[in-house]
C-alpha cells in the first residue's frame, strides 16, 4: 500500500484502498460554522433529491466528481423501483465522470437524461438502446445554454470541493468544469467535501465571474494562456446549501495503455509537422503556440512525442491535464498548462502529490466556459490536437458515432478547439479492430467536424496537410496516409468518382459512399473480398 499524507489534516490514506465514501468522515476541511452545521450523511442528502430532478454534478474526465451522493442516489432509486415507484433524474456534468457516478446510476436505471459527454460503458448501452435521452453538446456551450434556458432548470447542484474556508468560499477539487454555473443556476446545493483531494490545490484555480449572457456579454480579459483573471475559489449562496457531506474517495484515475509503435509513430509525425511549420515561419521556432490535446491514448502518446522533439517552455491551453502533460511539465518541455481538469492515472498521481508545490506553479484550472472558450482559443492561437474515429477523403471527421449510429463518447471539447484553433489537427491509427476498419473512408458515416474545420490529419503513415488544398487535392493527401491495405481501394473509389460525367467539386459515387461501413456490418471487414 502506498500511504501519503493528505495535506493539512495530518492523516494517511492509501490510494489503492479508497475510503468507503459512505463511511462517516470527520474532516477539518469545513472551516465555516454555518456550513459545518449543514453536515449530514450521504444517504440523508440523497433523500432530498426527488424523482425527475435535474442535477448539475461536478466532474470532468474522471476528476472531481462527487464520490458519495451518486451511490446513495442509486440505492434510493433502486428502493423506489422495488416499491413500484418511478425514480429517475436528469444528469448534467462538465464531461465524463466515472463508473461510480454514470455507471451505477445507469445500472440502477436512475438516469432519464444525460448531457454533455460520457465515456461509461453501461450508460453507453442505454444511450444506444434509446432508454436514456442523450444530448451530445459542445463542452463550451453547456453552461451558457443552461443559463439561457435552452435546457431544463436545475433543481440541484451536487458539487465536490476540497474544502470550505472561514469566509465560506469553496476550494475546488481536481476539476472546475461547469461547477460555477451549476452553483449559480440550481435551486438547491449539496456539497461534498472530499479530504482525499490535496488541500494544496488551494490556489491552483482561476474562476472568472463576469461571463454574462448576451446582450450583456463583454470581452473576456485573457490574452495569454497563462493569465489569471479570476479568483481561486467558488462562491455559493449559503441559503441554497441544503446539505454538506464529508467524503474521502479517490478520483477515477484511468490507467493509460503503454505507448505502442503506432501511437509513437503518430506522435513523431505530429512533431515532423511542427518542424515543417517552424521552418516555414508559421509557428514560432522552438516555442510553437499554446497546445490543446484531447483525451485518449493517442492524444496522450502525442504529448509524450513532444519531449523527443527537443521543445522547452511550451504552453498548453487545453481542457484536461493527463499523464503525458505532467511528464512534460516535469521535464520542462511545458512551462505552464491551463485546463479545467486534472485527470491523472494511478501511476502518476503519487508523483503529483509528492511534488504538488512544484506542479501548482505550472498548472491553472479554469471553468470549462473559459478553458474551451471559442473567443479565447481564437485569440491565443491554440494548436488543437484531437482523436477521431474516422475521416473521409475530403477531410470531414467523425469523432462520435461508430458506423454512423452508435454513440461512442461525444464531441466533447473537440469542436470548441477544432473550429477555433490556429491549426486544427486530428489523429488516429490508420486502422481499428485489427485492420477490419479503415480510419480513412470514402465518406464519414457521421459528421462532427466538417472539411472546413479540419486542417491536418495524422496517422502512423504521415500527416495530410489539407490547408490550401481543393477537395480533389485533399483526397490524394489523405489516401497517402491511409493504411497500405486500404490505399488501392480508396484510390479506386476516388478515380471512379472523379471519372463520372459531371463529377462536381467533390466527387462521390453516392450509392457507394457508405458502402464500406455496410460491408463491415455485413462481413466484419471494410476490406473488399475476392468476390467483389
Ligand atoms: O476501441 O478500445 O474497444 O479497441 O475506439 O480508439 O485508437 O484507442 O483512440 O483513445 O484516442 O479514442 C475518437 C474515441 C478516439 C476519442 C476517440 C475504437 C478503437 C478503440 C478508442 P477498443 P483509440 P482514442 C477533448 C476532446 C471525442 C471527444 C474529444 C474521443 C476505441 O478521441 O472520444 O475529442 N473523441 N474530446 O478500436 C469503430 C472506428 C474506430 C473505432 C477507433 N472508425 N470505428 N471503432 N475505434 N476508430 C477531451 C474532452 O472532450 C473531454
Amino acid at each position: 500500500m502506498i500511504a501519503a499524507s493528505i495535506g493539512g489534516v495530518g492523516e494517511s490514506v492509501g490510494y489503492d484502498e479508497v475510503v468507503s465514501t459512505n463511511e462517516a468522515i470527520n474532516t477539518d476541511r469545513i472551516r465555516n460554522e454555518a456550513f459545518r452545521s449543514k453536515v449530514v450523511s450521504a444517504d440523508e442528502a440523497a433523500a432530498l433529491i426527488h424523482d425527475g430532478a435535474s442535477i448539475g454534478f461536478s466532474g470532468f474526465v474522471g476528476a472531481g466528481y462527487p464520490k458519495a451522493i451518486p451511490d446513495s442516489l442509486a440505492k434510493h432509486a433502486a428502493a423506489a423501483h422495488e416499491r413500484g415507484e418511478h425514480f429517475q433524474v436528469n444528469v448534467y456534468t462538465g464531461a465524463s465522470t466515472d463508473h461510480a457516478l454514470d455507471g451505477i446510476l445507469a445500472e440502477s436505471e436512475a438516469i432519464a437524461f444525460r448531457t454533455p459527454f460520457s465515456t461509461d460503458g453501461s450508460l453507453r448501452k442505454q444511450i444506444n438502446n434509446g432508454s436514456v435521452r442523450y444530448i451530445d453538446t459542445h463542452l463550451s456551450h453547456l453552461a451558457q445554454q443552461v443559463e439561457e434556458g435552452f435546457f431544463d432548470h436545475l433543481d440541484f447542484a451536487v458539487i465536490e470541493v476540497s474544502g470550505i474556508d472561514e469566509d465560506g468560499h469553496l476550494i475546488p477539487s481536481t476539476s472546475l468544469g461547469n461547477n460555477k454555473t451549476w452553483l449559480e443556476q440550481a435551486d438547491k446545493v449539496i456539497l461534498e467535501v472530499n479530504e482525499w483531494q490535496p488541500e494544496q490545490l488551494n490556489g491552483i484555480h482561476d474562476v472568472y465571474y463576469s461571463v454574462d449572457v448576451p446582450p450583456h456579454r463583454k470581452p473576456i480579459p485573457l490574452v495569454g494562456a497563462t493569465d489569471r483573471i479570476g479568483v481561486p475559489y467558488l462562491e455559493v449562496d449559503l441559503d441554497k446549501v441544503v446539505a454538506v457531506v464529508e467524503t474521502g474517495g479517490g478520483d477515477r484515475n484511468t490507467k493509460f495503455t503503454p505507448l505502442d509503435e503506432v501511437s509513437k509513430a503518430i506522435g513523431d509525425n505530429v512533431v515532423k509537422f511542427f518542424k515543417q511549420e517552424e521552418e516555414a515561419g508559421r509557428l514560432p521556432k522552438g516555442k510553437l503556440l499554446p497546445l490543446q490535446s484531447g483525451i485518449g491514448n493517442v492524444a496522450n502518446a502525442v504529448l509524450a512525442g513532444l519531449e523527443t522533439g527537443g521543445y522547452k517552455g511550451l504552453e498548453c491551453f487545453s481542457e484536461v491535464i493527463q499523464d503525458g502533460m505532467l511528464g512534460l511539465i516535469k521535464s520542462g518541455t511545458v512551462e505552464v498548462a491551463s485546463a479545467t481538469a486534472l485527470s491523472l492515472s494511478p501511476d502518476v498521481i503519487d508523483e503529483f502529490r509528492e511534488n504538488i508545490d512544484f506542479y501548482n506553479k505550472h498548472i491553472i484550472l479554469r471553468p470549462q466556459e473559459i478553458s474551451n472558450n471559442p473567443e479565447l482559443i481564437r485569440r491565443i492561437g491554440v494548436v488543437a490536437m484531437n482523436g477521431m474515429l474516422e475521416a473521409d477523403i475530403y477531410g470531414n471527421v467523425n469523432s462520435t458515432h461508430v458506423m454512423g449510429t452508435k454513440m461512442m463518447n461525444g464531441i466533447g471539447g473537440s469542436g470548441d478547439f477544432a473550429r477555433n484553433g490556429y491549426i486544427s489537427i486530428f489523429l488516429s491509427p490508420s486502422v481499428a479492430k485489427n485492420g477490419d476498419i479503415s480510419a480513412i473512408v470514402p465518406f464519414v458515416s457521421h459528421v462532427d467536424h466538417t472539411e472546413h474545420d479540419t486542417q491536418v490529419i495524422v496517422t502512423e503513415y504521415g500527416f495530410a496537410d489539407l490547408r490550401g488544398k481543393t477537395p480533389r487535392e485533399r483526397a490524394q493527401a489523405l489516401i497517402a496516409i491511409a493504411h497500405p491495405s486500404y490505399r488501392a481501394q480508396l484510390q479506386d473509389y476516388f478515380d471512379r468518382a472523379n471519372a463520372q460525367p459531371n463529377a462536381g467539386q467533390t466527387p462521390h459515387i453516392l450509392p457507394e459512399a457508405l458502402s464500406w461501413h455496410q460491408r463491415f456490418l455485413d462481413t466484419g471487414s471494410m476490406l473488399q473480398g475476392e468476390a467483389e
